[in-house]
């Protein structure tokens, strides 16, 4: 705590101290340090007035020391907190009769959730009259021990908890222990429960479950689910002090469809949002990116759809930021895409092609001019029997798909020709390209690190980004795992694919991460950082925005993994309380510990 300020709930708010946000060129803007306590200011309760105060924490996740991962600036802002700020927004719009407020809490950039942070949370609540909800946002397996962990001393002081996110909507037996500790599981998407939940709250019945009932059926791998349409759902509402927890606090997030056509085994995507594409209105679309950019500065944006390229709208939405750029010529973005866009594309030849490759080819002119400077694709592998093994066919050439056992050497030879053609394309159209790959499929042996990075360097990849192939719950690698028991670590904190959890034919779980960091250190060479910072990432084709954008990633990304942290799980510079430790493993060992007696029907082990 810092001297001469007052004790009290409050006691660990410091004053605002800013660093000025002078803007750059082209959208790069200089950090802020605001150390404001993200509830700082709020009003006390109207005397005529109910007042719901709604705590939406993105918990972090335990490091290998039992420390919880903090940074004094993140890297990626959390698209689950303003999503779910954009739904608390639209229920205080649609019940003017209570007063709403929302907190967003990233555990990671906005500081730790201490024994002391949720005593003062609950004591500030009742000092102000209002009636503080707790929301565990965004939750995914590597963070649900710390979730429960956090959500427990809340429910410890008796405040209603709620938990959301992939791994409590994969997982059966977390929902199971969640229920028997009365915190509230949220399955799917929350467009249309969140006002429903928060009308059982107001009217003292809450239910211990909610999962998505309206909208439409889609298909997932294996059955169908119900899932919201979105067109006109709630967008996601910026929130201009958590931006500043950024090192660019000009950066945001907006996701503009739901699901994915495909049906890779390692991904949880399918059964959590279903195969049936669904898109907003790109109207709305683009008059938020407008807002967003007049009123909360933003000029860089990571569109999070699991592949925009498969959202039915893109060309809209592309042609309306086109639009914008005309008065807006700083807004740049980052897309996530499958391959297949530039893989048909053939721009090189400039023929007029297929229709499919008409297609592939408007995507990516469309996106370059609408200022996207970045595209993700799961590479994955160079390997056709490790894309076979994941069902991830579309990155294989069409006559190679489930076939390219047959001349396994060939296939090769072409997949690596494919990638470097679809790098090409995006190069050629002057966007960076930025491609993940997995370590530890059953095909990988000694040595696969070192020999990834340095195809990936060959093929022309400007930034890399290494996941240990991990089961995640809800995916059917999970299902897979458990039926053959190949499951050798049980401790949800682990499954963040930068550890190995999985018994391997060949390297043992040591061996399999020795690799996986082998492949960022023959990636992110000294050498490589040396020549993108000499000649300002000097591509051919690359527009200054992307050189720029793919530059600074290529110092950031080097820095993070050279610290041993994974860039997506990053910041910059570490911040550590040794007062907040893991003190439980299980998820019986958490309830003890937290609630000190034996709930009801627990689930033995963190991990099924
Ligand atoms: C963008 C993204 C990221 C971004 C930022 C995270 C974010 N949430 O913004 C970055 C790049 C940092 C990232 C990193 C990682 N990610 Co990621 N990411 C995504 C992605 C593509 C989109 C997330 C999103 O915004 N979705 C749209 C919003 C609206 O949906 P939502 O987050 O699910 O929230 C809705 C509901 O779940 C629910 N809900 C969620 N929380 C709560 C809480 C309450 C109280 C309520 C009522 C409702 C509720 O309501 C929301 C609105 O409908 C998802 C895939 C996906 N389709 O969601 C993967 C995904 C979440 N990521 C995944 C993984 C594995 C990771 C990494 C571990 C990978 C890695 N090694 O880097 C890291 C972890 C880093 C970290 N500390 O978060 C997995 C999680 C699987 C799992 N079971 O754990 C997913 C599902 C991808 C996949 N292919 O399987 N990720
Ligand atoms: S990994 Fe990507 S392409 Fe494959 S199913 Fe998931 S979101 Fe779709």
């Amino acid at each position: 705590m810092r001297r001469g300020l007052r004790r009290g709930p409050d006691s660990d708010i410091s004053p605002p101290m800013r660093w000025s946000p002078a803007r750059g060129a082209r959208g790069f803007a200089r950090p802020i340090l605001h150390e404001q306590r993200p509830d700082h200011g709020l009003p006390a309760r109207r005397r005529d007035r109910q007042t719901l105060r709604v705590y939406f924490i993105k918990p972090s996740r335990y490091d290998d020391d039992g420390s919880v991962l903090r940074f004094r600036w993140g890297v990626i802002p959390n698209n689950t907190l303003i999503a779910l700020a954009g739904l608390n927004e639209a229920y205080a719009q649609a019940r003017p009769e209570v007063d709403v407020q929302t907190v967003l809490w990233d555990e990671m950039v906005d500081g730790l959730i201490s024994p002391q942070v949720v005593r003062s949370i609950h004591a500030r609540g009742e000092a102000d009259g209002v009636e503080v909800i707790v929301g565990l946002a965004g939750v995914q397996t590597n963070q649900y021990p710390r979730a429960r962990d956090v959500g427990l001393q809340f429910k410890q002081l008796g405040l209603p908890v709620v938990m959301g996110g992939f791994h409590v909507s994969s997982h059966e037996p977390t929902r199971e222990f969640l229920r028997s500790v009365g915190i509230v599981s949220v399955i799917g998407e929350a467009d249309d429960t969140w006002a429903a939940l928060l009308d059982d709250h107001r009217r003292g019945a809450l239910q211990e479950s909610y999962r998505v009932t309206d909208g439409v059926r889609v298909k997932t791998g294996a059955a169908d689910i119900t899932v919201p349409l979105i067109q006109h759902a709630p967008l996601p509402a910026i929130d201009d002090r958590y931006a500043t927890r950024f090192f660019n606090p000009t950066f945001s997030t907006i996701d503009t469809s739901r699901g994915c056509p495909f049906t890779c085994s390692y991904c949880s995507v399918k059964n959590v949002m279903g195969r049936t594409m669904r898109s907003r209105d790109p109207i709305r679309v683009i008059a938020w990116m407008r807002d967003a950019y007049d009123q909360h500065g933003i000029r860089n944006l990571l569109v999070v759809d699991d592949d925009f390229f498969r959202n039915p709208e893109w060309d809209s939405i592309l042609r309306g930021m086109v639009q914008l750029r005309t008065t807006r010529p700083d807004l740049a973005f980052v897309i996530q895409t499958d391959i297949e866009a530039a893989a048909d594309a053939g721009l090189e030849a400039r023929e007029p092609g297929t229709r499919r490759q008409q297609h592939g080819r408007r995507f990516v002119e469309l996106a370059a001019a609408a200022g996207c400077f970045e595209v993700f694709m799961g590479f994955e592998s160079f390997n056709p029997a490790a894309l076979e093994y994941t069902q991830k066919f579309h990155n294989e050439e069409p006559q190679d798909r489930r076939k390219s056992a047959r001349e396994p050497d060939a296939a090769v030879a072409r997949l690596k020709a494919r990638y470097r053609r679809v790098v090409d394309v995006w190069h050629g159209a002057g966007v960076g390209v930025h491609c993940g790959y997995m370590i530890g499929f059953p095909f990988d042996g000694e040595g696969c690190g070192k020999e990834a990075a340095l195809n990936l360097t060959e093929i022309g990849v400007d930034i890399a980004t290494f996941f240990i192939h991990t089961p995640f719950p809800g995916t059917d690698d999970h299902e897979r795992a458990v039926a053959r028991g190949l499951v050798v670590n049980h401790d949800f904190n682990d499954f963040d694919s930068t550890h190995m959890v999985l018994q391997h034919p060949q390297l043992n779980p040591a061996e399999i991460e020795r690799e996986y960091l082998d492949a960022y250190r023959h990636f992110y060479t000294w050498r490589r950082l040396a020549w993108s910072l000499a000649t300002f990432h000097r591509v051919p084709g690359l527009t200054t925005t992307s050189r720029a954008g793919m530059m600074s990633q290529q110092v950031y990304f080097t820095y993070a993994t050279r610290r041993g942290w994974h860039p997506m799980m990053g910041g910059i510079w570490r911040v550590r309380d040794p007062q907040v430790r893991r003190r439980a493993v299980s998820d019986r060992e958490a309830a003890e510990l937290y609630l000190g007696a034996r709930p009801a029907s627990v689930t033995p082990a963190a991990a099924a």
